[in-house]
């Protein structure tokens, strides 16, 4: 354990934490019941009391809570706390119908700011850093999330927001951040931008990228690891719950992600059955935050796919990168489908970039798959790359995909959170 912690509690044995963590739960499980009625209802419709909570365990007898919850209780009917102590807001802008908005007091900001300090520490981040963070500010909470946290650590903080490509690009020539916080697909249209401008890469003074947002594979890593000639990790994070800053991966371990247990309290759940699963099991994480005042979440179905996997780097315990989502995967003729993995084939083709796009779409009463993706360069064999993923897709994923090589330059580029299925179905 080399690297230098942020408080003492990521550190605390085992013991320790989840004492902690007991505390804190009965609190937060009280404060939401006492202050709201949506929790209140809530909890009675399910049976279930702030009293039943005698061990960590009890936890697995609440109702979960959804997305819808945050969309039917719009805009701050989850408030737990008077009005006057909130100071802050954010929130998703909603594809799908109305917008969630979350709150925050004063403490939730500090915490939150904690969360993504502590994070920053571990992707090996230090307060005689510049970090430039190209995440978006606004109601999203990546760029203001990442901002707080950043400041709190003592870095000095370039808050130049999502794109403008040409001014991230002047800004690393010249500020020379050492650490960049950014969608992982942003970076990849930074570095083609600076291709384009003919400046080298890997000869930027920043040393390590923390990205997230959107789920990104380890071939996405090395290929950003590779071009940028840095190191490249990820942090977590839903709004629902905080924003950035749940859980981060460390520059050492680059394995997992150490969630910040005494702060969100992780389960594992059978996205059927609702069944909590053990430690090491696959399933889709649920959240109840432990120190949130002003719109706590208690069971939070995050409908991301991911395992518990025990501590190194922290004696807290580690999720597993997420490269999928409950609702993301496509069942194409009987396969399930998850879009990283495909992204998983395609950059394993030489001579393919990570622009790629996957469409649905369908031909008579059967629904078809197409990927589009370009190539690095125009000197590539289009027919080699073209009958090479679609061979690969066909014997590692076993489903039969359209794969169109197109000309450089024709897919649409991310500055935020690159939309990568595009469903066509209905135009069909
Ligand atoms: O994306 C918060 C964030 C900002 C995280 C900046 C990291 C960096 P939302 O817009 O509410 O919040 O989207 C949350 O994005 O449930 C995941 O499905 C996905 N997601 C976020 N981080 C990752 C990641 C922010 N590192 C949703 N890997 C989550 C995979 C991620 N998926």
């Amino acid at each position: 354990m080399s690297l230098e912690y942020y408080n003492r509690i990521e550190v605390a044995s085992r013991d320790e934490i989840s004492t902690l963590q007991l505390k804190r739960l009965k609190h937060i499980v009280r404060h939401a019941y006492n202050n709201n009625n949506f929790w209140k209802n809530h909890m009675a419709n399910a049976d279930v009391h702030p009293d039943d909570i005698k061990s960590l365990q009890d936890l697995s007898k609440f109702p979960f809570m959804v997305k819808n919850d945050f969309r039917d209780n719009y805009p701050l009917k989850l408030l737990c706390v008077d009005r006057r102590d909130v100071v802050r807001l954010h929130g998703s802008s909603g594809t799908t119908g109305k917008p969630t908005i979350v709150a925050y007091t004063k403490n939730d900001i500090k915490m939150w700011s904690e969360a993504v300090a502590r994070s920053l520490v571990i992707a090996g981040v230090t307060p005689d850093d510049i970090v430039q963070i190209a995440y978006g500010y606004g109601l999203f909470t990546g760029g203001m999330g990442a901002h707080y946290g950043a400041e709190r650590l003592g870095s000095i903080v370039i808050p130049i927001s999502g794109g403008m490509t040409s001014r991230q690009i002047q800004t690393i020539e010249e500020i020379k951040p050492n650490a960049m916080m950014v969608t992982p697909s942003y970076m990849v249209n930074i570095a083609e931008a600076m291709d384009k401008k003919g400046m080298d890469t890997r000869k930027t003074s920043i040393r390590v990228g923390i990205f997230g947002a959107e789920p990104w594979t380890n071939e996405m890593r090395s290929h950003i690891e590779e071009r940028f000639d840095m190191d490249a990790v990820d942090i977590y994070g839903l709004s629902e719950v905080v924003g950035p800053g749940v859980a981060q991966e460390s520059v050492e371990s680059k394995d997992g992600l150490t969630i910040w247990e005494d702060l969100f309290y992780p389960e594992i759940i059978d996205p059927e059955t609702g069944e909590v699963l053990p430690d090491g099991e696959q399933g889709e994480l649920v959240i109840t935050t432990l120190a949130k005042e002003a719109m706590p979440v208690i069971r939070y179905r995050t409908g991301d796919i991911t395992r518990i996997i025990p501590g190194d780097v922290r004696s807290m315990r580690r999720i597993e990168k997420i490269t999928a989502r409950n609702d993301d995967m496509i069942i194409l003729r009987g396969v399930n489908i998850y879009p990283s993995l495909l992204e998983e084939q395609i950059m394993k083709v030489p001579g393919l970039s990570s622009n790629y796009l996957i469409e649905r779409y369908r031909m008579g009463a059967m629904d078809q798959l197409r990927i589009r993706v370009e190539p690095v360069d125009e000197e590539q064999d289009s027919s080699r790359m073209q009958r090479q993923l679609t061979y690969n897709i066909k014997s590692t994923i076993g489903a039969s995909v359209d794969v169109i090589i197109e000309p450089l330059g024709v897919l649409p580029r991310s500055e935020g959170k690159a939309k990568r299925v595009v469903d066509l179905r209905r135009y069909n």
